[in-house]
C-alpha cells in the first residue's frame, strides 16, 4: 500500500509528538517540514530526524509528495496556513485554538467544509480511552439527567515573571490567554464528553502576574527561567487566571477554573459529571482510573483495562490493565482517528465520532469569545453565539 505523505508547518515543542504519533502509525511517510527559515527547518529537519526541509510554507504546499499538512505554527498564523493547505488541496490537521479570532476561525470551518477534505483540531484530550468511556456511559444514560458538570485545567509554568512565551503577545497569541490556550480544551473536554452544549457563560478573568520579564530577542514558547540572555519588561493584558459559570442546553449548571500560575499544577485537567443517579470523574495526571460516584451504594475506580470498556472506548486502549497509557498515546490516538479519516477521503459521514474537527475548533472559539465579552461587560451572563454543526446520523470509529 502506497504510504499517505504528509508534512508539518512550525517545527515547535508540539511538533515533535506530531511527527511521533504519525511515525507510529506506520502508514504514513513523513515528507518534511517548514519554519520560519530555511536554515531554522534544516535545524529542526536534523533534530527530529526529518529528511527535507523547505524554505517556506508555501515550498511545502506545492510538493505533490504531501497530501496531509499538519499545521503547528503559533496561533496568529493558523489562519494562513490552513487556509493555503486547504486552497491546495491538502487535509489539515491544525493545533489549537484554529485561529485567533472568531471570524478568522469561521472562514477556516467554511473553507474547510467547502473543501471536501479532513479537517482536524487537535483537541487531543478526548483521545483518551477513559474520556470516551467517560461519554459512552453518559450517552447510554448511566448517570442519568445531567445536573452538574465541573473542573478546572490548571498549570504552573507561567509562576514564574521572567517566564514568557508568544501566547502572552495578543499579536501572536489572540486577545486570551488561558483561557485559549487550555479553557479552550476544558470545554472540547466537557461538551464533547456530555454531549451537551455551553449556551452561556459568566466569567471573572484576571491577570496574576500583571508585568513580565521577556528575552529580549526572540521568544520562546516555554522559554525557562534559568535563560541568561538580557530581558525586557512586558506588560501583559491577557488574562493568566479565570474562574467562569456555565449553563448547558440541557440545563445543567457548570463551572469551571483556569490558570498557569498555580504553583504545583502541571497539567492538571480535572473534568466531573453528576447526574441524577451517578457522577464521574477524570484527572488527566491520573488518566487511567475513572472514578464513579454513586448516593446509595459504594463508590468506584474503573481502571483502565481494554476487556472492561465500553464498546465504543476499547479501541482507544492499546496496553492491557496496569501498562499505563498517558498523554503521548492519547495524541497518537487523535492522529490515528484524523488519519482513519483522510484514508476514507475525508467525507462528511465517514469521521469519527470522537475526532474534533474545523466546525468543533469554531463552535470552541465562540465559547471562549462570550467568555471575554462575559469579562468585559463586568461580569454579567454572556449567551454564546449559536453554531451547530449539521449531525451526522451514524459515526464511525477510526
Ligand atoms: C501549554 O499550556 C500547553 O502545551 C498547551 O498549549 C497545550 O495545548 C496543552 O495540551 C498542554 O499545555
Amino acid at each position: 500500500m502506497k504510504k499517505l505523505g504528509m508534512g508539518l508547518v512550525g517545527p515547535g515543542f508540539i511538533a515533535a509528538h506530531h511527527l511521533d504519533a504519525v511515525r507510529r502509525l506506520g502508514h504514513v511517510e513523513v515528507v518534511g517540514i517548514a519554519g520560519s527559515s530555511l536554515e531554522s527547518a534544516r535545524k529542526r529537519a536534523r533534530e527530529l530526524g526529518v529528511a527535507h526541509a523547505y524554505p517556506g510554507y508555501r515550498e511545502l504546499l506545492a510538493d505533490p509528495a504531501i497530501q496531509v499538512v499538519h499545521n503547528t505554527t503559533p496561533n496568529h498564523l493558523h489562519r494562513e496556513v490552513s487556509l493555503a493547505a486547504l486552497r491546495a488541496g491538502k487535509h489539515v490537521i491544525s493545533d489549537k485554538p484554529l485561529a485567533s479570532t472568531t471570524q478568522e476561525a469561521r472562514e477556516l470551518y467554511e473553507a474547510a467544509r467547502d473543501a471536501g477534505v479532513a479537517h482536524v483540531v487537535t483537541f487531543n484530550y478526548r483521545g483518551y480511552p477513559l474520556v470516551q468511556q467517560a461519554r459512552a456511559m453518559i450517552a447510554k444514560g448511566k448517570l442519568g439527567p445531567t445536573v452538574f458538570v465541573h473542573g478546572c485545567y490548571l498549570q504552573d509554568w507561567l509562576t514564574d515573571e521572567r517566564a514568557y512565551s508568544w501566547r502572552l503577545d495578543p499579536k501572536r497569541g489572540g486577545a486570551s490567554s488561558a483561557l485559549g490556550d487550555i479553557g479552550s480544551h476544558w470545554c472540547d473536554l466537557a461538551e464533547h464528553v456530555t454531549g451537551a452544549r455551553i449556551v452561556a457563560v459568566l466569567a471573572d478573568l484576571h491577570t496574576a502576574v500583571p508585568t513580565r520579564e521577556a528575552p529580549a530577542a526572540s521568544a520562546k514558547a516555554f522559554a525557562g527561567t534559568g535563560d541568561k540572555t538580557a530581558r525586557r519588561k512586558v506588560k501583559i493584558t491577557s488574562e493568566d487566571l479565570a474562574s467562569v459559570l456555565l449553563r448547558f442546553d440541557n440545563g445543567a449548571r457548570g463551572c469551571v477554573t483556569v490558570g498557569q500560575v498555580l504553583p504545583g499544577h502541571k497539567n492538571d485537567l480535572r473534568l466531573e459529571v453528576s447526574g441524577r443517579l451517578a457522577s464521574l470523574a477524570w484527572r488527566q495526571e491520573q488518566p487511567n482510573d475513572l472514578w464513579i460516584g454513586h448516593h446509595a451504594k459504594a463508590n468506584t475506580v474503573l481502571t483502565r483495562d481494554p476487556a472492561l470498556l465500553d464498546p465504543a472506548a476499547r479501541g482507544y486502549a492499546h496496553l492491557p490493565a496496569g501498562h499505563p497509557e498517558a498523554w503521548a498515546d492519547a495524541f497518537r490516538n487523535l492522529i490515528a482517528d484524523a488519519y482513519a479519516w483522510i484514508g476514507r477521503g475525508g467525507t462528511p459521514d465517514t469521521r469519527p465520532t470522537a475526532l474534533p474537527t474545523f466546525a468543533d475548533g469554531y463552535r470552541n472559539s465562540l465559547v471562549i469569545d462570550a467568555m471575554l465579552k462575559s469579562h468585559a461587560a463586568g461580569g454579567a451572563w454572556q449567551p454564546v453565539d449559536d453554531f451547530l454543526e449539521p449531525r451526522r446520523a451514524k459515526g464511525k470509529r477510526g
